[in-house]
């Protein structure tokens, strides 16, 4: 027998995921218009028709083609997560990773691996809000050298279901009901809480969705997590546990209820918008990737089971390990091609990275390559652009819709002598993967492990981390969700489900929707604290992309305009004139200035903070704007900072911000911050105003203010 040829080392691809995109790219400018088939179109204004009044051919090519193409357009979009947004960037790990995995993105610090990263909602349609209260997907492929990794998870770090059987059962409770297909992208309907009230396991999910957690500021601001517990396998063939976090540099934010609802109206696509334009202004969004390693004889170490995903592995029993960084500093050319077609799987891995047994995730790699078959129409997804891996692809697949690969050769079989058995499988050495030789045995059950059957314990160490503002905008939250459940035993029995995590919790829920409080308090009896799962403890020092409204009339201080927005750049925000009209506004030392937005054009929701020049008739004007005076009281009772220099503290003296202490008159120099309402009279001062606003504005959000009920907004 002939000596057999080795396989060729792999190829490391060196492209970049943009220069491979690049064959696919179209840009029509400088060029005519053609048919599909490259044949010049000379009008495309009139079909052609049997005299200028008669009906139109059926030769006409280009109106059939323009026409049906046209009528093909739509993909079903998917079943969940349908609204999203995408961004490219790259992933370097911090240190090499060898000791715990050999997935090669993980072991060398120079390395650059290309990703692709969407961010969703779950709930909505694909035209749907950004901003109402759910989850957010936070899924990330990795275009590795050894294949495509994809980390599809969320900003929360457990799920609603334990067994992915379950799935299907949670969407169709959480949609729009049957009947009438309403409401759109919320939970505050019967059916999500009836689903909710039979079924425990869901409580410590329904603590996150209700938090704040489910109304992030920004993609840029949010965590993301793994969720499942994963397997890292190192070249020794050793295996560990493994938890995936993400957490951005920016600090993890949200917005208030009330504003999310505003933002709907005044800009559906906030989020979205906010990802593209932070990206187009170079502020490239970053988030540090993190593990929680376990060995694997600590698996029974914990109160809990490591396989069910409705757990944390809280970060006092296992640190997280900050391992890389990526940063998205790319959109996409075209919203479809990309952000629509992008395909993620769990279980796309790569070796050194493995499974365990958690029976939500062992039926998530079930349902992904599923889905993508009715939604991008056959096997050949892979080959869509966005799709396709950056390392090489060959194997004995063929045909099937849309296939765009062009195999030659006699063979598509395996074993065959006739190519010599290629392609042919790689030996581990040389980076074929082996799945994780973890020994399992059992008899076939359709049951759950008792392991499992705790629902109440992590649910109250959530609620007892909450800070008091995080805490009772949980109860709020409640107050609007089963508030809107018509059915009262729904409600009750809700009630009844969080009585069984904390008594108190239950009673002040109980209060707002108008059903009696549990018969008997209960609690799950836990005490402890996990201080991170408050967002009030993340990064509070920067105020990097912040938005920032300036209100203008003619006549204000061009000086201190000047200074104070010099300031807030150089800090890294983008501080945005806000007036009556389009056009320029006038200094009281006639500098003309551009104006960026009207008040019709936006609004205070759409902002992080506002400031307020001095300028004496330019404040008699604002006074006289009921908008101006709108936009502050709805800023203030959203919690924002809010900064006024000169005569722009007449300003706040005019919207009445209930109690809360500006500077006076008298006060020469002085800055006075108050509850995130910084001022001062005398601009000499106007250095350590310009320090202070700048801490109140890092700070997010001033909690104290949200006891004033009677401010206006
Ligand atoms: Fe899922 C999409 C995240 C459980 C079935 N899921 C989808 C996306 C994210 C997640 C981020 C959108 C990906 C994209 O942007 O295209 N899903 C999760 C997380 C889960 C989870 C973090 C729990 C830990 N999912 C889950 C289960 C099932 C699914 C248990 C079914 C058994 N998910 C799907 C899906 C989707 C999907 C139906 C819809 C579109 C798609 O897959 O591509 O297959």
């Amino acid at each position: 027998m002939a000596e057999q040829k080795k396989p060729e080392k792999r190829m490391v691809n060196e492209k970049s995921k943009d220069e491979d995109l690049e064959q696919f790219r179209e840009d029509s400018t400088g060029q005519y218009l053609t048919t599909n088939q490259g044949v010049r179109v000379s009008h495309t204004d009139d079909s052609l028709k049997s005299g200028e009044r008669g009906p139109t051919l059926m030769e006409d090519f280009h109106f059939r083609e323009k026409l049906t193409h046209f009528d093909h357009e739509r993909i079903p979009e998917r079943v969940v997560h349908a609204r999203g947004s995408g961004a490219h960037g790259y992933f370097q790990v911090y240190e090499s990773m060898a000791e715990y995995t050999k997935a090669a993105f993980l072991q060398d610090p120079s390395k650059k691996t290309p990703v692709f990263v969407r961010f969703s909602t779950v709930v909505g349609s694909r035209g749907s809000a950004d901003t109402v209260r759910d989850v957010r997907g936070f899924a990330t492929k990795f275009y590795t050298e050894e294949g495509t990794y994809d980390l599809v998870g969320n900003n929360m770090p457990v799920f609603f279901i334990q067994d992915a059987i379950k799935f299907p059962d949670l969407v169709h409770a959480i949609k729009p009901e049957q009947p009438n297909e309403m409401p759109q992208a919320s939970a505050a309907h019967d059916t999500f809480w009836d689903f909710v009230g039979n079924l425990p396991e869901i409580t410590h999910m329904i603590m996150w969705v209700l938090s704040d957690r489910a109304l992030p500021r920004s993609y840029r601001m949010m965590q993301g997590f793994g969720v499942h517990t994963f397997r890292f396998v190192n070249a020794a063939g050793k295996g560990r546990f493994v938890k995936f976090h993400w957490r951005p540099l920016l600090g993890v934010h949200s917005l208030v209820w009330d504003e999310t609802q505003k933002i709907a109206g005044k800009d559906p696509d906030f989020n979205r918008r906010d990802l593209w334009e932070a990206i187009e202004m170079g502020d490239y969004p970053e988030y540090e990737l993190g593990v929680q390693i376990i060995e694997e004889e600590d698996e029974f170490k914990f109160d809990f089971d490591l396989l069910d995903a409705t757990k944390i592995v809280p970060e006092e029993d296992v640190p997280i390990r900050w391992i890389g960084k990526m940063t998205l500093n790319r959109n996409p050319d075209n919203f479809f091609a990309e952000t629509e077609q992008v395909a993620f799987h769990p279980g796309n891995v790569v070796p050194g990275i493995d499974f365990t047994n958690d029976p939500l995730l062992q039926g998530r790699l079930f349902s992904y390559l599923d889905t993508q078959l009715i939604r991008l129409g056959g096997p050949n997804f892979h080959e869509i652009p966005i799709n396709r891996p950056l390392a090489p692809l060959h194997n004995n697949q063929r045909e099937g819709y849309h296939r765009m690969m062009i195999n030659r050769g006699q063979t598509s079989y395996f074993p065959n002598a006739l190519r010599d058995n290629y392609p042919r499988p790689a030996p581990e050495e040389e980076g074929g993967y082996v799945h994780y030789t973890e020994k399992v045995e059992g008899r076939k059950v359709r049951a759950r492990s008792e392991s499992f059957k705790d629902h109440f314990s992590q649910a109250a160490l959530f609620w007892n981390s909450m800070s008091d503002p995080e805490k009772e905008h949980i109860v709020k939250a409640f107050h609007f969700e089963l508030g809107k459940v018509e059915d009262v035993e729904v409600r009750k029995r809700v009630v009844d489900l969080i009585n069984n995590v904390d008594g108190d919790l239950a009673v002040r829920i109980a209060e707002g929707i108008g059903v009696s409080p549990p018969a008997t308090k209960g609690g799950a009896g836990v005490t402890k604290k996990s201080p991170n799962l408050s967002q009030l403890t993340t990064m509070m020092d920067t105020i990097k992309s912040r938005k920032i409204a300036v209100l203008l009339a003619e006549g204000f201080n061009h000086a201190e305009l000047m200074q104070v927005t010099q300031a807030l750049k150089g800090a890294g925000a983008h501080p945005q004139i806000i007036s009556q009209f389009h056009g320029t506004v006038r200094s009281s030392d006639g500098q003309e200035v551009m104006v960026d937005k009207s008040y019709v054009t936006t609004a205070s929701v759409l902002f992080d903070a506002v400031y307020i020049p001095g300028g004496k008739q330019h404040i008699e004007t604002l006074k006289t704007h009921g908008y101006a005076i709108h936009f502050i009281n709805e800023a203030f009772k959203h919690c924002k900072p809010i900064g006024a220099t000169g005569e722009g503290v007449d300003l706040l003296t005019a919207a009445d911000l209930e109690g809360v202490e500006t500077a006076s008159p008298e006060a020469d120099g002085d800055v006075l911050s108050r509850q995130g309402v910084v001022t001062i009279r005398n601009p000499k001062g106007i250095d350590s105003f310009n320090e202070r606003y700048i801490e109140a504005i890092a700070r997010h959000r001033h909690w104290d203010r949200e006891k004033k009920e009677r401010v206006p907004a």
